[in-house]
């Protein structure tokens, strides 16, 4: 397993759109469990594989507090159903390293997925869960939690990850 180097923003990768997985091999699990490694090493508690500029609809997540470890795979994700109530959680993100914010999203959905060895599966996500699943099926759209915040709160956290960029790279270089 190799922890791969995650993308921050404004990389334009970052907006680009991810593809469907046609099927689930050894490569595709190779991805997989770089992400885990990457993940666990950052450390977060999701990633999408687009953070490590692969534009592949592909996502793990894992949060479990206790040492035992429980990653949850999905692959070509898709929401069956979203809840009409909405839940509110401070979110954090490893490709805006130390910002965070109150976003908004449905407390609860319904997603269908193909997981580790290629099987179809189904969740009923509530709670963190279906927060970090929506947060991370962004990412494969090209959206980040900072498109949710206001125009000014974003150009600032834009900006202020822009300079810091510059700085470590004359650092480096
Ligand atoms: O970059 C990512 O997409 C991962 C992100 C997932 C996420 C966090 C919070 C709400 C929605 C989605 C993170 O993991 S940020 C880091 C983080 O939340 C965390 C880090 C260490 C321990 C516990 C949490
Ligand atoms: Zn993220």
């Amino acid at each position: 397993m190799t922890i791969r180097k995650i993308l921050t923003e404004p990389d334009p990768l970052l907006r680009q759109i991810s593809h469907d997985i046609e099927k689930v091999d050894d490569e595709v699990r190779k991805l997989m469990d770089d992400m885990l490694e990457t993940m666990y090493a950052a450390p977060g508690i999701g990633l999408a594989a687009i953070q490590i500029g692969v534009p592949k609809r592909v996502i793990v997540i894992d949060l479990s507090k206790a040492k035992e470890k429980k990653p949850l795979y999905f692959v070509n994700p898709i929401v069956i159903i979203k809840s009409k109530n909405n839940a509110t959680y401070e979110e954090g993100c490893l490709s805006v390293p130390g910002q965070f914010a109150e976003v908004d999203r449905p407390d609860k959905c319904h997603v269908r997925y193909l997981d580790y060895e290629g099987q179809k599966k189904e969740i009923i996500a509530e709670g963190l869960l279906a927060t970090c699943i929506q947060h991370e099926m962004d990412h494969l759209k090209g959206i980040l939690f900072i498109d949710y915040l206001s125009k000014l709160k974003k150009n600032y956290i834009v900006k202020k990850l822009s300079k810091q960029k510059k700085v470590l790279e004359r650092i480096v270089v």
